[in-house]
């Protein structure tokens, strides 16, 4: 029987729909789960593993699941064995100090002596002492936030998105400790097993393809003829744009792959630059 890749993700919670979602901009087929704690892609040698993403590490350690998505702030935390292999760009999050609103700190030297609650006691501790801080940290596993109305430390050290949870516990956002996202993990043994291997790398390829291709956008436009090695300056193009004619001689489209971050400013400097009709797409997939 041909070997099958085991890949771990979160059961139910904030990272398990975009790993889903990943796999599937890979190609793989996947059916709904429902309540099952474990899948076959339908066509792709894949095991999927639901599960806590607290056990995640654990299990791709001991090599029961060969690779994992889950957010780096648990793989920092468990401090276990495995290797992480890439950053997913979801799941964003920055594990940070929360201060009561009507308190000030200045700076990292203001928590010496403080009692901290969080969940992340192992992370918190080892900043603590690579910056030589003497501070009490409290091992709280839920509702941290609410620990300092509760009169039980000065201040937490939680994760934080949008801050609404710290802002409706009369909370505040001080230092951040470790900014972190979802990521790729991999059992330290997979390589053992060259069949596994050639699954991993497989995978690996469809990952790294739907992530460039995330962060890109294809844009379409018309420029006049003369502005085209303007606009080629302007175009930091995968390779070279596409330069087609069109029936209006004065005329030519041109199309290119841009990076999404640069979406707005280039757009600008080329309608600038006398580009007109400007289109912009998703990209599923680039293979280079
Ligand atoms: O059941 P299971 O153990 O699998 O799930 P869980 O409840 O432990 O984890 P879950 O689903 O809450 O989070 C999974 C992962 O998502 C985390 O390990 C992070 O990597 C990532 N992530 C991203 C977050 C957040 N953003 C986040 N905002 N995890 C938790 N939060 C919590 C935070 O702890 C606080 O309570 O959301 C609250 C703050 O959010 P804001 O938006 O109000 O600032
Ligand atoms: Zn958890």
């Amino acid at each position: 029987m041909e070997k099958q890749l085991k890949l771990a993700i979160q059961k139910k919670g904030r990272l398990s729909d975009k790993s889903l979602q990943l796999l599937r901009n890979c190609g793989l087929d996947i059916e709904n789960f429902q309540e099952r704690l474990i899948i076959s892609a339908t066509n792709f040698n894949l095991d999927i593993l639901f599960l806590r993403d607290d056990d995640i590490p654990e299990y791709v350690q001991d090599n029961v699941a060969h690779i994992g998505m889950v957010g780096e702030n648990v793989v920092l935390e468990k401090g276990l064995d495995v290797e992480v292999v890439k950053h997913l760009g979801f799941g964003r999050c920055t594990l940070s100090l929360g201060i009561p609103e009507n308190e000030e700190i200045q700076g990292i030297d203001d928590i010496r002596e403080k009692t901290i609650a969080t969940s992340y006691p192992n992370i918190l501790k080892n900043y603590l002492s690579d910056n030589n801080i003497n501070a009490k940290v409290i091992d709280i596993s839920g509702s941290v936030e609410i620990a300092p109305s509760l009169g039980v430390a000065d201040l937490i050290c939680d994760l934080v998105s949008t801050g609404n949870t710290l802002k409706l516990n009369k909370l505040k956002k001080s230092f951040n400790i470790l900014n972190s996202q979802a990521v790729l993990i991999k059992s330290k043994k997979l390589d053992e097993d060259p069949e596994l291997k050639i699954l991993f790398d497989k995978l690996m390829g469809r990952i790294d393809s739907s992530l460039k291709a995330r962060k890109s956008k294809y844009i379409m436009m018309n420029i006049p003829k003369e502005s085209l090695d303007r606009i080629i300056e302007i175009i930091p193009s995968l390779k070279s744009p596409t330069v087609l004619p069109l029936s209006d001689e004065n005329l030519l489209a041109v199309h290119a792959v841009i990076n999404e971050d640069k979406f707005w400013e280039i757009n600008e400097d080329l309608k600038e630059a006398g580009a007109s009709g400007i289109l912009s797409l998703p990209i599923e997939n680039i293979i280079l």
